[in-house]
């Protein structure tokens, strides 16, 4: 049997037909470069969620480079566009700096959360088949005790991943989950430890209290944990995954995001708001739901498989 691993550019078709495609596809119509040219990609910039600060900034920049190089060439426009958005997804990084490397901390323990439905659980499935094929022993946590079905479906990522599990019934309280799920680690010398939550809505007091508690868990059992807190975001939810964020990383401070779902939208011009908005790194991004789905983010080979 064949396996395909597709690459990056085949994944994000969606949003490469829908949101750099309408670039092109502008660029190519109005055929000179003028200010109605730049009014209709302000448009396409914000319809695909890339924000207002951000899409002022390149068009601004934009508008400087076309007048101080005299570009005439509507080729040349995508060109530059193209290099702004490289330049400012990785302005701040040393060259790769904000693709996700672990240390050697041991065991290396990542906290996952986010709202409702957002990819938590199947991150963790598709990071865990990746940390077993690296030859690293993992752990997972099922710190999800709230939704029916929750703990099942972290287990069969488990089997899937074939990496070990620590589990209580449906409503165990999910910091004693996490405590032994620690400890457990610990004891066994485990690798990495990957800590499910329930999905919660950030604008719910009480499920924020959960899990700052569950944080200080964490910290009780390895003090210098957690060592990441990753905050997994769906991308198809637009301007909405920036409030997320924001709330989030007032409770507990993020260390990453996971932007999910990128095969399913035409918007990733939320990867640009994010990064103007928030300066938390995207470490890693999802693109369909396969164990094999999950990439590290790359700036410079997202924005390339975005406009090829
Ligand atoms: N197309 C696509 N679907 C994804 C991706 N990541 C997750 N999904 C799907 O999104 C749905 C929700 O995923 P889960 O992993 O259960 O999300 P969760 O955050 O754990 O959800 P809760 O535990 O209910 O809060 C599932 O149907 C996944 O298959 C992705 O990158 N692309
Ligand atoms: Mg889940």
């Amino acid at each position: 049997m064949f396996k395909f691993v597709k690459k990056l550019k085949d994944k994000l078709a969606t949003t490469k037909n829908n949101f750099i495609g309408k670039i092109a596809e502008a660029v190519n119509l109005r055929g000179v470069v003028d200010e109605e040219l730049l009014e209709q990609l302000e448009e396409i910039l914000l319809q695909g969620d890339t924000g207002v600060e951000m899409t002022t900034k390149i068009i601004d920049q934009l508008r400087d480079e076309i007048r101080i190089n005299k570009i005439k060439d509507t080729e040349v426009v995508q060109e530059i566009i193209k290099n702004i958005m490289t330049e400012e997804l990785m302005s701040g990084y040393e060259e790769n700096e904000e693709v996700f490397v672990m240390t050697d901390k041991k065991p290396y323990i990542i906290l996952f959360i986010g709202v409702n439905g957002v990819g938590k659980t199947t991150t963790i499935g598709k990071l865990a088949k990746r940390f077993y094929d690296d030859g690293k022993s993992v752990l997972m946590v099922a710190g999800d005790t709230f939704r029916a079905a929750a703990v099942e479906q972290l287990a069969i990522w488990s089997d899937r991943a074939k990496v070990d599990i620590i589990k209580q019934a449906q409503g165990a309280d999910p910091s004693a989950v996490v405590f032994d799920g620690i400890k457990s680690a610990i004891a066994k010398n485990k690798d990495v430890v990957m800590i499910d939550t329930a999905g919660r809505q950030h604008n719910r007091a009480n499920l924020m209290k959960e899990l700052e508690k569950i944080y200080r868990t964490i910290q009780k059992v390895s003090p210098e944990g957690p060592h990441e807190v990753f905050l997994v975001l769906d991308s198809t939810t637009g301007q909405n995954a920036v409030n997320q964020a924001q709330t989030f990383n007032g409770i507990v401070p993020l260390t990453g995001l996971v932007l999910t779902k990128l095969d399913g939208t035409a918007k990733g011009g939320i990867i640009l708001n994010i990064k103007k908005v928030l300066n938390i790194p995207v470490k890693l991004i999802g693109v369909g739901e396969g164990i094999d789905d999950l990439q590290d983010f790359d700036a410079k080979e997202f924005v390339r498989a975005m406009f090829t």
